[in-house]
């Protein structure tokens, strides 16, 4: 297992619905690490590249009018094997199917509105979206105070 960085969206619903706080705390509480964060509003061309790998899909084009249609909570956390980690901590990509304790198994119904999004664990997702939204510069190297004791 080894400390990685992985890429972390609330969505628009998320952000409408205010669950910022209510997510950044679960992963803060994890023990992961926020390394980087902006809040932004995603225009069309970060959001086709952003989700190039389904632009053959049929829902192509509500997903990117959807990530479109306000400010979005981008985020780098990093930790022990953060990626699958994160992904755990998400649920499902459906709601319905995401177990309670997860995010979207918390807080969404609606496969379409499922709150989150967070790099899969297809080898370099991670820092392909991670390029996608932040510099180098835009990313913090630093120690939390609690690390001696949440990692041996
Ligand atoms: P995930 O967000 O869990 O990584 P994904 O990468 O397969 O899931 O799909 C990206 C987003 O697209 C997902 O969060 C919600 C939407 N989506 C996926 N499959 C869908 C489907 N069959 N119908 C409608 N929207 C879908
Ligand atoms: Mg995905």
């Amino acid at each position: 297992t080894e400390t990685e960085r992985t890429f972390v969206m609330v969505k628009p619903d998320g952000v409408q619905r205010g669950l910022i706080g209510e997510i950044v705390s679960r992963f803060e509480d994890r023990g992961l690490k926020l390394v980087g964060a902006k809040f932004v509003r995603i225009d069309r061309d970060l959001a086709e590249r952003h989700y190039g790998e389904h632009e053959d899909k049929p829902f192509f084009g509500d997903l990117v009018s959807f990530i479109t249609s306000g400010p979005v909570m981008a985020m780098v956390w990093e930790g022990q094997d953060a990626v699958a980690q994160v992904r755990t901590m998400m649920g499902e990509t459906d709601p319905a199917e995401s177990a309670p304790g997860t995010v979207r198994g918390d807080f969404g119904l609606d496969l379409g509105r499922n709150v989150i999004h967070g790099s899969d664990t297809e080898e370099g997702s991670n820092e392909r979206e991670i390029d996608l939204f932040f510099d180098e510069d835009e990313l913090l190297d630093y120690e939390r105070s609690d690390e001696t004791w949440l990692y041996e």
